[in-house]
């Protein structure tokens, strides 16, 4: 199955969610009028696209809707797909990792995919011909080591581990020698989630990014926070927490191969001015690809 496919595949209950309701809009069109936009804008709410992006694209819409003289349906529809994916576009998506040693640091909750994620942008960038190196700074369970490992074999990188408990930031440090003296071109680092916990989960993070910058000062570094799509508008305050800690530089979005609700990204994108990077759509180590919003926006709509 193409990459599109199981996009569109994996979208299809978001698409359900949105395109039915939009479909339900349209059902009764009977002309463009304030109305109809109503209905729009609420449809985009429901979506998870949050109240202020959805009365920001409504507001567009009606904008174009009368410099463009839309009178149809179809052309309603068309404009709305182009200002979602104008929000999406605002930001470069690419990562920079152009210094020979470069960090990405992965942060992001319990179990949305972090560790997977980590694998899985390993093996893409080793196929890129970069040498990669991968730090198991989430000391919190021994089996998270355990995982990390099988995920570095996957990809063919090397792996730097400590034993369960051991101060994450250490790993950090330790790996960021072993990459420098071993030539490695990107260095990244897995870690744990816990935002209940936040007080902790900060000075860990904070400790860990201490530990980079004096070490590589002058490094590209990417500080990638991982969302599961299937969580809805919690993603937002997971990436209100996150900010708080961290330069986040870019997302990767987790899960929409499931029951994703893949609206509540363009919700994110558009308050926080950050990128989705990535998208996962699936548990293998092919499953992921760089972001592209128009097709996002064509499996949604
Ligand atoms: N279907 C699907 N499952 C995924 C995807 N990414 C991760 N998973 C699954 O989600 C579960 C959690 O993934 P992990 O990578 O362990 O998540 P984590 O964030 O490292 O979790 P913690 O280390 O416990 O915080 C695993 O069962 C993964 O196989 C994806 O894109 N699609
Ligand atoms: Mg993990």
């Amino acid at each position: 199955m193409g990459f599109f496919d199981k996009l569109k595949q994996g979208l299809g209950k978001t698409k359900t969610s949105i395109d039915e309701k939009m479909n339900n809009v349209f059902s009764t069109f009977r002309k463009v009028d304030e109305e109809l936009l109503e209905e729009l804008e609420e449809v985009l709410i429901m979506s998870d696209i949050g109240v202020t992006t959805a009365a920001q694209i409504i507001s567009r819409l009606r904008q174009r809707i009368k410099k463009e003289n839309i009178k149809e349906a179809e052309g309603v529809k068309e404009a709305l797909r182009d200002e979602m994916q104008n929000i999406l576009e605002i930001c470069d998506n690419t990562l920079k990792l152009d210094t020979k040693l470069s960090v990405i640091l992965i942060v992001g909750v319990n179990g949305v995919g972090k560790t997977t994620s980590i694998g899985k942008i390993a093996n893409r960038l080793q196929k890129d011909g970069k040498k990669v190196m991968v730090a198991a700074a989430d000391t919190f369970r021994a089996a998270a080591v355990e995982q990390l490992e099988i995920w570095a074999k996957r990809a063919n990188c090397d792996i730097i581990k400590k034993e369960e408990g051991a101060d994450p930031a250490s790993v950090v440090y330790e790996a960021i020698k072993k990459a420098k003296e071993t030539n490695v071109d990107v260095l990244i680092c897995d870690t744990a989630g816990r935002l209940h916990n936040k007080k902790y989960l900060m000075d860990e993070l904070e400790k860990i990014q201490r530990v980079i910058e004096k070490e590589l000062p002058d490094a590209d570094k990417e500080s990638l926070l991982v969302i599961d799509a299937t969580t809805g508008q919690n993603a937002i305050e997971q990436v209100k927490a996150f900010k708080e800690v961290s330069h986040i530089t870019g997302l990767v979005l987790t899960k929409l191969d499931g029951t994703a609700k893949g609206g509540v990204v363009v919700g994110i994108v558009h308050e926080n001015k950050i990128p989705v990077k990535f998208i996962g759509v699936g548990e293998q180590v092919d499953d992921m690809e760089v972001f592209d919003s128009k097709d996002f926006i064509k499996a949604i709509i």
